[in-house]
């Protein structure tokens, strides 16, 4: 897959993959991504890329012709179609659902904007897809295009060991394309004065580590992120262990109705 960042700062970009799950996917060619730069594209002296705002205000717009221009260089440079996702705050939120569309592409260009935003008419022409990483606000697109590329990249075939590939279990998704949140994980030592890991994890017996794991992941889901869970749809099994969890935690049985 390759992936074009174009960015102000693309080596900012670059940076934060270069490391870790993401930079191992880079090297191991399943992702390739190149940054560009408008400020290249940029003429006179001065390479303004921005501009004060018609109408007023705070800030400063991005130009039309040097993101164009610098665009449809990014696009010549594979003959590969690319959709062209634009990071902004006003963009649809980010789900694991819309990752794993993301991940089925061949190529795709991440427009990162900065100041204010950019011209809502090289929007119009340019922009395939507009996307936000969440309810708040960050000064430019380069974090949540470095959130997208992590999240992709992990995804491409051969990106995770065995060690690191969460187990899939065939729980139907959630409305966000996520199933359901992990269950808590220890490691050594079994004793310590932050307390003692839970005696079922040492037991051996994997159907029942199995079982002790959905409960805690349907539990902590329920708890913590209601709104992933369809109560009706869990099956017999599933809402047995979480009405076990609930008496055990000794929590409001819905959280949405305490
Ligand atoms: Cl994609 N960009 C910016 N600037 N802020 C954000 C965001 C994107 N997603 C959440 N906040």
């Amino acid at each position: 897959m390759r992936i074009d960042v174009v960015s102000l700062f693309p080596e900012f970009v670059a940076q934060i993959s270069a490391h870790g799950v993401v930079g191992r996917a880079q090297e191991r060619g399943l992702v390739a991504i190149h940054g560009w730069n408008p400020r290249d594209y940029a003429s006179g002296n001065y390479r303004r890329v921005d501009e004060r705002p018609f109408g007023g205000g705070p800030g400063m717009v991005m130009l039309i012709d040097p993101l164009r221009d610098c665009l449809h260089a990014t696009r010549a440079a594979d003959p590969a179609a690319s959709s062209v996702v634009y990071l902004t705050p006003q963009g649809a939120p980010l789900t694991q659902a819309k990752v794993r569309e993301l991940a089925g592409r061949e190529r795709l260009v991440l427009l990162c904007g900065r100041y204010e935003g950019i011209d809502e008419r090289l929007v119009a022409a340019e922009v395939d897809e507009e996307l936000s990483i969440g309810d708040y606000v960050l000064s430019g697109g380069e974090l949540a295009a470095a959130v997208v590329i992590d999240a992709v990249a992990r995804l491409q075939p051969g990106a995770l060991s065995d060690s690191e590939s969460a187990v899939q279990d065939s729980f139907e998704t959630g409305p966000d394309g996520l199933a359901l949140l992990d269950c808590p994980h220890f490691t050594r030592p079994v004793e310590h004065t932050l307390g003692t890991v839970p005696p079922v994890l040492l037991s051996g017996n994997h159907a029942e580590i199995a079982r002790w794991r959905r409960q805690q992941a349907l539990g902590r889901t329920w708890l913590r992120r209601p709104e992933l869970i369809d109560r009706e749809r869990l099956s017999r099994a599933d809402q047995a262990l979480l009405d076990a969890f609930l008496a055990e935690s000794g929590a409001t049985p819905d959280p949405r109705n305490p």
